[in-house]
């Protein structure tokens, strides 16, 4: 059996474990024997050199040389297009330069380069450069041939961005990997070793933005914004900017009153605005390059612009006027709804709320505002549909929000690949444009030629040592960033790269894990909320069933379950209208109980547990077939990771297999709470004969 040596998890898919095929790792070592920049380059490039030295070290076991100069081997060179290196300008003609735009690049084998040859990697900007580095490195960790590169790459997505929800006291709200790297006990971290990691992480991932405070700001976080925390929050800012990220901070709408000394925060009110001015002002003082703000008004008890009779567009434009003469933008968050609902009204619906509030707001924001957008009208659900404001909105930049914490799909204890539901989200034709109104091509700005866009996710990773808890897990946060830059990549692709550059592992091994990681998501969704539904899940926490833990509240998220049926009447002709928010075909595909899909027929219509599915099944013998299947999946989970014991290094396969073992069981747990809760209800047998409690 093979040695491995023990690892942790730590390095990510930046392992640059020695390569086994001893051809390739010589190859490798002759080819990239060297690496030539321009003298007197920027820290960025000066991180993309540092990045592959350590990268070809790892693989090949010898340090390449670096200078400005080749010393006639054959070389890699790393620069900027006009910036002083012949070979670089080499690798493209003027007209593939500027197609470019500001963060791609160029990677070519230049057989004739520079005397013995050499790879140029280039980009207009040195951030395009370091994003071909990563790409080069990527293409190393899966073998590639070394003479035959031509790769010319630009992300779809303007911003690209990590939302982490961290508190000053450590906590993450919705973490499930330990606590904060950036905050402890009030103070920010001195230690930026794992924040420096964490940007090389984001960069190869081809992200270029973070926000680093949750956007419930609460007390201490108000402060970010001042004298008292900004030297710190500078350091960050720098070690980020090193790798092409920038900085964003949450804010608290209510800052002037709670920090400012006024008393109100009416973002009409002169002094307010002037207080925002001058706050941005000494925020740029401190860092010229920062991002902008991340803002939650008015929502889950929030402060915002209702406070005053003021609408979100009022609330963001006096943000945005403060922000505009630095270059700053705002990240509006459309998550806005009534969470102090009576279960009782059956008129109130959630799912209409963002639309409700923003679609008469549409061309009303200011070009710098971003409004930013959850995949779904709920709140990420393992199965929602796309939100009717992508595509509804149509003079407002916008960027979609996902969440790759597994908040309600796991938990990071379960395993859930996310990229297929995320996949089926960007796929999704609003038709708000005809056809091929994607939400992808909305999001990214180029449906309705908008100057900003691009995707936002809140952040996976704590403190834990291999960032995510779940060490699969890092594929989500992986994957995000794949898809940021590309949407048209495909789960598996994206999948198969991360397994490759994770694990180095063999084909059959790499089958094994990408099996699993594929199928996962629809195993989860089968042993938890069926049909669309939602939620029923337990309080608070939501963490494990419980059908009924948000049935009687006020959070306006209710499945309406009694003897006779299940599901919430979401249609036009009796229901909350909501389906009328879609454009044609979706608003009459949800209208339809004949043609709305049967993964989302819950979240659509109440339905007699008698009702037949589009399977050919009825409802209630769908949900009994689902949760025994998916915890029999489950357990096949397990199954298949067990076999690869002794082809996954001891330390990471025990780690994965100790949370697919509680999966397991938990999908055991998930399965007979449903099922007997709704044979209880239904009173309606399982045509099989399995045991219901
Ligand atoms: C940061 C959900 C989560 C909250 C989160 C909120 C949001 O309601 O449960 O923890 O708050 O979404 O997205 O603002």
């Amino acid at each position: 059996m093979k040695e491995w040596q023990a690892e942790t998890g730590y390095e990510c898919w930046l392992r640059y474990a020695r390569l086994e095929d001893g051809k390739l790792r010589d190859t490798y070592a002759s080819v990239c024997g060297e690496i030539v920049t321009a003298a007197g380059q920027s820290e960025v490039i000066r991180a993309a050199v540092e990045e592959l030295t350590a990268a070809l070290e790892g693989m090949t076991g010898t340090a390449p040389l670096v200078s400005s100069e080749t010393s006639g081997r054959r070389f890699v060179a790393i620069g900027t297009f006009g910036g002083g290196l012949g070979a670089v300008d080499a690798a493209a003609d003027p007209q593939t330069v500027e197609s470019l735009g500001e963060e791609g690049y160029v990677i070519r084998s230049l057989p004739d380069g520079g005397g013995a040859g050499c790879i140029a990697i280039a980009g207009k900007t040195d951030r395009g450069a370091l994003y071909g580095v990563f790409h080069f490195i990527r293409l190393l960790q899966q073998g590639a041939d070394p003479d035959k590169l031509a790769v010319t790459e630009s992300p779809k997505n303007g911003l690209r961005m990590i939302n982490h929800w961290d508190n000053m006291d450590g906590s993450i709200e919705r973490g499930y990997a330990g606590r904060s790297f950036f905050y402890r006990d009030n103070e920010m971290t001195e230690d930026l070793t794992r924040i420096r990691d964490y940007a090389r992480l984001l960069a190869s991932a081809g992200l270029n933005a973070v926000s680093i405070n949750n956007v419930n700001v609460h007390q201490h976080e108000t402060l970010l914004v001042t004298g008292a925390y900004l030297p710190k929050v500078k350091q960050i800012a720098d070690v980020f900017r090193a790798y092409g990220i920038r900085l964003f901070l949450s804010v608290n709408f209510a800052a002037p009153i709670q920090i400012g000394g006024l008393d109100s925060a009416d973002p009409l009110d002169p002094d307010v605005k002037k207080w925002w001015r001058e706050t941005a002002s000494g925020i740029y003082r401190c860092i010229p390059d920062f991002g902008g703000f991340l803002v939650k008004a008015d929502s889950e008890f929030r402060p915002g612009p209702f406070t005053y009779g003021r609408d979100h567009a009022d609330g963001a434009n006096m943000l945005a006027e403060a922000l505009e003469p630095h270059g700053g933008i705002v990240i509006w968050r459309c998550f806005v709804y009534n969470c102090l609902q009576d279960w009782r009204d059956r008129s109130t619906d959630r799912a209409r709320a963002a639309y409700d509030h923003f679609k008469p707001l549409d061309g009303k924001f200011m070009p710098n505002v971003i409004l930013q957008i959850k995949n779904g009208p709920m709140d990420f659900q393992v199965r929602e549909p796309v939100s009717p404001l992508f595509g509804g909105l149509m003079e407002t930049n916008q960027v979609l929000e996902l969440q790759i914490t597994q908040e309600y799909t796991g938990q990071q204890k379960h395993l859930c690949y996310l990229v297929p539901q995320w996949k089926e989200v960007l796929d999704f034709d609003t038709h708000a444009r005809g056809e091929g109104s994607t939400v992808a091509e909305a999001a990214s700005g180029a449906l309705f030629n908008r100057p900003l866009g691009g995707f936002a996710a809140v952040s996976n990773v704590g403190d834990d040592e291999n960032w995510t808890g779940h060490l699969l897990a890092q594929a989500n946060f992986y994957g995000f960033g794949r898809l940021a830059w590309n949407p048209s990549l495909t789960s598996e692709e994206i999948a198969r790269e991360w397994i490759c550059m994770t694990f180095a592992a063999d084909k059959e091994t790499e089958d094994v894990i990408a099996g699993m990681l594929l199928r996962s998501w629809s195993i989860y969704e089968s042993y938890t909320a069926p049909l669309g539904v939602g939620w029923m899940v337990n309080p608070n926490h939501h963490y494990g069933p419980n059908v009924d833990g948000y049935e009687y509240s006020k959070w306006g998220t209710y499945h309406f379950s009694d003897c006779r049926g299940i599901g919430v009447d979401r249609t036009a002709a009796t229901g909350t209208g909501y389906t009328a928010q879609y454009h044609e075909p979706h608003a009459g595909f949800y209208e339809s109980l004949a043609e709305c899909p049967d993964e989302l027929l819950l979240f659509f219509h109440h339905v007699p547990y008698t009702h037949v599915l589009k399977s050919g099944k009825t409802v209630i013998q769908h949900i009994y077939d689902a949760h025994f299947e998916g915890a029999e999946e489950a357990a096949g989970l397990l199954a298949a990771w067990d076999s690869l014991r002794g082809k996954v290094d001891e330390g990471r396969h025990a780690g994965v297999r100790e949370r697919l073992a509680e999966q397991a069981e938990h999908a055991k747990e998930w399965r007979d709470i449903i099922n007997t809760y709704f044979w209880r209800k239904s009173g309606i047998e399982d045509v099989s004969g399995r045991t219901i409690y």
